[in-house]
């Protein structure tokens, strides 16, 4: 199996790669689904239970911990020079609703271990070190997705943020004071001096090249819509084909839609329908209204500029004279990441002699918006055939250590610029 860096060339300092998959097993538990993954969605008493434990941990070496007023949880180690701006790593702790064990969990659980390596060998670094867990990373139950990275960046106010509503109605905000992680420290006043996400690759490309990192240079554009059509419910029985106004059947074509939509740019475009509800939702009732998401990706935002104009014309043709609206969610552009934050990255995965390549991030991350404000990268790792967003979401355990190894020297390179 690849070494997790303590065999590596150059310094010996290493992350204890055991404690770190304890602490991903044990973590595991909190929201456990019987298919082996995680069932953990953002602002739930699960949500809470992970939060106290990180948070548990990370005051037992000692950090100060604070909460901003989004949720957003800082663990801070001190350095030898308080004034310096920190250093942080982590990710996200909310998973999908049939998510996996890894995705986010290893960026904020690598974090604590290289906190852990620091307080027991008593290194101290010259900046602060701080471990990040950013609220409602996902956006399965709060849409949009990253939604407290962005009111850190500065892409969405807090007003804004607070007022998104689950499927069942119920506010961010009011969610967030349900689970006692409103804190006082508003969202985006919180200066850091650089950004590491470490995260699993959620793609099959660094398992197909035999890759033990992916040096993440930038993250692809994303766009969320919703899309409610509206006919006419009708007995399923008595009403004629010709008179029907059948609300699922124009849907059905404009999810067809989606799929050639993505087609027609491919091979980097991306399109999605993954929540679709039919109302009523009675066997015999001919669909009186559908309400349907739609998640496009590219590289570039100009694709992604003709793929939107291809969607709403198609949509049109689609309708066949019923009603229909596409409301925008959510607009991300592409990003692309601080040069001197992916040197240190590709520097610290060649001094451990991990293969690595450079890749660009099909799915979102954190660190796509905090790339805004600070300078920001990521690291990648592999997981087994590319598999996430899926219960069966499975990475090794040498990888997450080498991961976890490659974020630390690339962590200490940056203290020591
Ligand atoms: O949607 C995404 O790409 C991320 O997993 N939230
Ligand atoms: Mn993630
Ligand atoms: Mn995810
Ligand atoms: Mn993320």
């Amino acid at each position: 199996p690849v070494g997790t860096g303590t065999s590596g060339r150059g310094g010996n300092l290493a992350v204890d790669p055991d404690r770190l998959w304890n602490s991903i097993a044990e973590t595991a538990q909190i929201g456990a689904t019987a298919k082996g993954g995680i069932c953990r969605l953002a602002l739930t008493d699960l949500d809470r239970q992970v939060r106290d434990w990180f948070v548990a941990r990370c005051e037992a070496i000692g950090c100060r911990v604070t909460v901003d007023d989004m949720g957003n949880i800082f663990a801070r180690r001190e350095g030898r020079n308080p004034a310096l701006a920190p250093i942080a790593v982590g990710s996200h702790l909310d998973t999908q609703p049939t998510g996996g064990k890894y995705d986010g969990i290893i960026g904020v659980l690598a974090g604590l271990e290289l906190l852990r390596t620091l307080h027991e060998t008593g290194i101290k670094t010259e900046a602060p070190i701080e471990v990040v867990n950013w609220s409602n990373e996902e956006g399965s139950r709060f849409a949009p997705a990253m939604l407290s990275s962005g009111v850190f960046a500065g892409a969405f106010s807090r007003a804004w943020a607070c007022d998104r509503t689950d499927r069942g109605g119920e506010r961010f905000g009011t969610a967030l004071e349900a689970i006692g992680y409103r804190g006082a420290e508003p969202c985006g006043q919180h200066p850091l001096s650089a950004l590491f996400e470490l995260h699993i690759e959620q793609g099959p490309v660094l398992e197909a090249e035999n890759k033990v990192i992916g040096i993440v240079t930038g993250v692809q554009g994303m766009r969320w819509y919703e899309v409610t059509v509206d006919g006419q419910e009708g007995h399923a029985g008595a009403t004629p084909m010709r008179l029907r106004q059948d609300a699922l059947l124009t849907a059905a074509a404009m999810v067809r839609s989606v799929g050639d939509i993505a087609a027609a740019h491919a091979p980097d475009a991306v399109g999605t329908v993954g929540l679709i509800e039919c109302r009523p939702n009675s066997r015999n009732v001919v669909p009186g209204q559908v309400f349907f998401t739609v998640d496009l990706r590219h590289p570039s935002d100009a694709v992604l500029d003709e793929m939107e104009a291809a969607m709403r014309a198609r949509f049109a043709e689609d309708a066949r004279g019923l009603g229909f609206r596409v409301d925008d969610v959510w607009n991300k552009p592409a990003v692309r990441f601080d040069g001197e934050c992916i040197a240190a990255v590709r520097e610290a995965a060649a001094g451990l002699g991990f293969p690595a390549r450079e890749i660009i991030s099909g799915a979102g991350h954190d660190a796509a918006y905090v790339a805004a404000v600070a300078p920001t990268t990521m690291i990648f790792v592999p997981c087994a055939g590319g598999l996430s967003h899926n219960e069966a979401e499975s990475a090794e355990k040498d990888h997450v250590a080498a991961g976890a190894n490659v974020l630390l020297r690339a962590v200490l390179d940056t203290d020591r610029r």
